[in-house]
């Protein structure tokens, strides 16, 4: 007898490549946070400021800028190394918790002088608490980590996580865990143009790109010019198929660079870029043999895991569990760390 969707998901070895750190924090983490954070605020006799909510709920959804205060509103919370210790340690668990064999996490390096936390300290606390999440894993997984660009930042910020980037390769040269850089960030605001030589530089010394492009609609020359880089993998690039409202120019580029797409389904309807999981424009790439990739983006704020996003895949579209399972055993063909695609293909052909 067949395995109900839901559990054949769950049971389905699966590689996360699009999952930002401070949006993948669950409830039950945010609640410690926020203990935390109301604790110290009594200690030093503050009084705690009003506070928003950090997840959308089932069956809700809020406009693309509402989700960005609720980063703002995280990043609050997530203020000092022990707090990012904590988020990187339970996040990594979860995701082990629902079958991830590989996971790609991304942050954007942060700095609070007012708890002395550095970028540089935040992603060594980033790592720890990765390691101590791994040391603890009953089965096999891998995690890697992008520094995130954020769009809204100068050259200087960029070109420093580059270079941040680039340090952690040099320190750990044959066991790094940072594979790459990740553009993300509010896709109103920005100088793209301005980023594009950072870009260019991360990727001519080794670092592997994976760029958020066409989110919101009407991009097409932003993305064009992103497309210039050669990233090596796209974040969600909603309306770049001309049936999404993209052009039948950047559709055939896409398609003849065969750049992998990372697409997010909840958030996409979530943050009601897209009306309904039916209008989403996984189909249309998977028709036309173009790889894409199931993720999650950012399963706290969006309240969903990798399984749900390949179970709502498969019953919104039609897809047979022999096809989901090809859509988790392609992921690994994209995946940043060449070295570990052999041991996860077979992990993933059982
Ligand atoms: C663009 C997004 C995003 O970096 O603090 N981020 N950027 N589009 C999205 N779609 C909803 N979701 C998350 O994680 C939070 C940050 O990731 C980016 C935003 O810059 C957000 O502030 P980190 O770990």
């Amino acid at each position: 007898m067949a395995v109900p969707l839901a559990e054949f998901c769950r049971q389905l070895p699966k590689v996360e490549l699009h999952a930002h750190l401070n949006g993948s924090i669950s409830s039950a983490t945010m609640q410690t946070l926020l203990k935390r954070y109301k604790n110290r605020l009594e200690r030093e006799g503050n009084e705690t400021p009003q506070l928003w909510e950090t997840t959308i709920l089932k069956g809700e959804k809020r406009a693309l800028a509402d989700c960005f205060l609720m980063f703002k509103m995280i990043h609050t919370l997530v203020n000092d190394e022990e707090s990012v210790r904590i988020v990187a340690h339970e996040v990594v668990r979860e995701f082990a918790d629902d079958g991830v064999v590989y996971l790609e996490l991304r942050s954007t390096p942060r700095a609070n002088p007012a708890t002395g936390m550095t970028k540089h300290s935040y992603v060594q606390a980033i790592l720890c608490g990765i390691d101590k999440a791994l040391s603890e894993c009953r089965t096999t997984m891998h995690v890697r980590l992008l520094l995130s660009i954020d769009r809204r930042q100068s050259v200087a910020e960029a070109m420093d996580t580059v270079e941040l980037a680039l340090a952690h390769v040099e320190q750990t040269p044959h066991h790094t865990r940072v594979v790459g850089i990740d553009l993300s960030g509010d896709p109103t605001v920005g100088d793209i143009p301005a980023l594009l030589p950072v870009l260019h530089s991360a990727k001519e010394r080794g670092l592997k790109l994976s760029l958020h492009v066409s989110e919101i609609p009407q991009r097409n020359e932003e993305t064009a010019l992103l497309l210039s880089v050669c990233p090596d993998r796209l974040g969600h690039g909603t309306f770049i198929h001309q049936e999404a409202g993209g052009s039948p120019e950047l559709e055939e580029r896409v398609l003849a660079m065969k750049t992998p797409i990372e697409v997010c389904l909840t958030s996409n309807v979530k943050g009601q870029t897209v009306s309904n999981y039916e209008n989403h424009h996984l189909p249309l790439w998977h028709k036309r043999g173009h790889p894409i990739v199931i993720c999650t983006d950012d399963k706290g704020v969006f309240s969903t895991t990798l399984s749900e996003e390949y179970a709502i895949a498969g019953e919104t579209f039609f897809l047979s569990q022999e096809q989901l399972r090809q859509l988790a055993s392609h992921a690994v063909e994209h995946i940043f760390e060449h070295d570990l695609k052999n041991e996860l293909l077979k992990l993933s052909d059982v």
